[in-house]
């Protein structure tokens, strides 16, 4: 018998956005230059996915006020993305379908967590959801979105990096350039919408 939660021409996909988070975003304590510019393709994708009844994951850094990646507590940032602030919060024009994912990540003082699969359930809903392919977009390309991809390739996804749909810290110059290399090298695929 045919199984009706199934679509079996094609593989079932998720899109994952990474940290559209205010704090990351202009004006925020960890802007990423242009990190604001890629909002209008990712609500291109986030609709795409949505009228294709496609999975749609948002991660955010979530982090209890005393982190330690912040430097006041021995790490190399400046405090950002404190759970249930402003700047944690999703960029106001970022559209968040209903029945989307939000996957926590990061939450504990003494621990942080780049990539969305760390310490979290992710891996587990998609495979749940047969889930065969990633698609990867948001901030930051050098660390979250990176770590986001090393880990799905890892854990045997198809990856898509969203090119467009992807800015980057560059603490130093070139930074995210290198980064997509290395998704690249490890069997990400590059793709845009234009
Ligand atoms: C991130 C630095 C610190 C990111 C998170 O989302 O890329 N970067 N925490
Ligand atoms: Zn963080």
């Amino acid at each position: 018998m045919m199984n009706n939660n199934c679509c079996c021409n094609s593989i079932k996909k998720a899109l994952i956005i990474v940290d559209m988070q205010n704090d990351f975003c202009p004006g925020g304590s960890l802007a990423v230059k242009e990190g604001d510019k890629i909002v209008s393709v990712i609500n291109q994708y986030i609709k795409q996915f949505k009228d294709e009844d496609e999975v749609i994951v948002f991660t955010r850094d979530w982090h209890p006020a005393d982190h330690c990646s912040f430097k006041e507590y021995g790490g190399m940032w400046p405090s950002h993305c404190v759970a249930e602030t402003k700047g944690a919060k999703f960029h106001q024009d970022i559209y968040v379908p209903e029945k989307s994912f939000i996957v926590s990540k990061a939450d504990t003082a003494s621990k942080d967590a780049y990539s969305g699969f760390e310490a979290t359930l992710l891996d587990s809903q998609l495979k749940k959801l047969n889930i065969e392919e990633v698609w990867v977009c948001g901030l930051a390309t050098d660390y979250c979105v990176a770590s986001t991809v090393m880990d799905a390739l890892k854990l045997g996804y198809k990856v898509k990096i969203l090119s467009d749909a992807i800015a980057a810290v560059d603490v130093s110059a070139g930074d995210g350039e290198k980064a997509i290399a290395k998704m690249v090298s490890q069997g990400a695929e590059v793709y845009r919408l234009k």
